[in-house]
């Protein structure tokens, strides 16, 4: 199946995605002509992440394509997970499973953060039932040596830009393509913790004894998901969402020294790496769950969209970061487990707080295995029915 995908894709990057990414308008028609994309029917989700008006609130959801479908389970049980991420016909069908159950606003390419610290050469396996796991973490200093050099980790990518532009083709422009990479300060903490913790005991340390070495490793991701991006907007995406998931074991201090530079400069990096290639720029989202502290900093970080976790009372958030973003959340996602009465009613209440403008709505974290498909659809619905009531009123 892989090999008659390669076989049938145009050619996007003979070499590096990167190495010469094409720059100016011949380059930027002919890659469109290669890539030749339907038109996009539906761009809700795009207008009100550029602050634009929108006709009813758009939504989407953290996971959509995840273990709570059947089919994605059917999908998923001949493969292990790392293997499906590079297959881009089954990346493929599970983004667009979601979309096939309900009239979800926009697409998140299936794939995980995970594949950027693969890609810089550490092994990383998914252990069902249990999560990521590094067999090898980085445990000194010098274990940096260890890590591919950048551009090269950049290029090893090429199996997700493949999904991309293969999704891209087969939502035949239903509603645009979201891609995502994590941020660097979530990354290194698999790198160094080896799999999921509740402490980030590990990764901490090294913040506290070894301040200099956790910069560089911070910017060797930084360095990786700036052409890694680029690359996916090359390949199709038309958004981006950089996931700092792990922003909530940092208090201010750490998070200031730690994240938000490099939150800061991949939208910086990554625009001006857009711009210089002759790609139009597309709108950046970030998620940085529990990172409430540090609302404002991430409203000035270069994004247009801050996701919201459930934590943040919407108004509040809206008067903290005043008018220039568009805010993205933040539903419970266990509120799924109400009825859909009550999810009805939540979702009133959250849209009555957020206002009808610049605003996407979406859980305020990932969607669980054990959440019921038609909940996930009283969601959807109840956003598009209260939204266009709203602003009837
Ligand atoms: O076998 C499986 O199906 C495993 C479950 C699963 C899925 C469906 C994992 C393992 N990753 C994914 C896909 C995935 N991961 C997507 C695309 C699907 C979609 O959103 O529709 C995305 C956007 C991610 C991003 C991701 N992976 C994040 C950031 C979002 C978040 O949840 O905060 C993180 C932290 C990961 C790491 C990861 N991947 C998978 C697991 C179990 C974990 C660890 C989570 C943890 O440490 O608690």
């Amino acid at each position: 199946m892989e090999q008659n995908l390669s076989r049938s894709l145009p050619p996007l990057f003979p070499q590096s995605p990167f190495q010469g990414l094409p720059c100016g308008t011949a380059s930027r028609d002919f890659l469109s002509r290669l890539q030749n994309f339907p038109e996009l029917k539906n761009d809700t989700f795009l207008r009100a992440a550029w602050g634009e008006e929108t006709d009813y609130t758009p939504v989407w959801c953290m996971r959509q394509a995840g273990r709570y479908l059947p089919e994605f389970r059917e999908t998923r049980a001949a493969q292990d997970f790392f293997s499906t991420c590079r297959s881009p016909e089954a990346c493929c069908e599970l983004t667009l499973q979601p979309l096939r159950r309900f009239p979800l606003d926009a697409a998140i390419i299936f794939s995980d953060i995970l594949v950027v610290p693969q890609a810089l050469g550490m092994e990383v396996t998914m252990v069902p039932g249990k999560g990521p796991s590094f067999p090898e973490p980085l445990r000194e200093e010098r274990d940096l040596e260890r890590l591919r050099d950048p551009a090269a980790a950049a290029s090893e990518l090429g199996y997700v830009f493949q999904a991309i532009t293969l999704t891209r083709q087969r939502l035949a422009g239903r509603v645009p393509l979201i891609g995502f990479a994590g941020a660097p300060w979530t990354l290194m903490t698999y790198m160094v913790e080896g799999g999921s913790s509740s402490t980030m005991a590990q990764a901490k340390r090294w913040l506290y004894q070894r301040p200099q070495a956790s910069h560089k490793l911070l910017g060797i991701l930084t360095d990786v998901l700036v052409p890694y991006l680029i690359g996916q907007v090359a390949a199709g995406a038309q958004a981006l969402q950089l996931f700092e998931s792990h922003a909530g074991h940092l208090g201010t201090e750490l998070f200031s020294k730690f994240a938000l530079p490099y939150i800061r400069d991949v939208a910086k990096r990554v625009k001006a790496g857009l711009q210089k290639a002759g790609l139009a720029p597309v709108p950046m989202i970030i998620f940085a769950k529990d990172g409430h502290f540090a609302l404002e900093e991430l409203a000035q970080a270069g994004y247009e969209v801050v996701g919201l976790d459930w934590t943040v009372a919407p108004k509040k958030a809206r008067e903290r970061v005043g008018k220039a973003v568009t805010l993205q959340g933040n539903l419970d996602p266990c509120a799924l487990y109400a009825s859909e009465e009550e999810i009805g009613r939540l979702v009133q209440q959250m849209l009555d707080d957020f206002g009808p403008q610049r605003y996407i709505a979406n859980l305020g974290h990932g969607l669980y295995p054990d959440m019921d498909p038609e909940r996930v659809g009283a969601f959807v619905d109840a956003v598009h029915k209260h939204s266009r009531l709203l602003r009837q009123n």
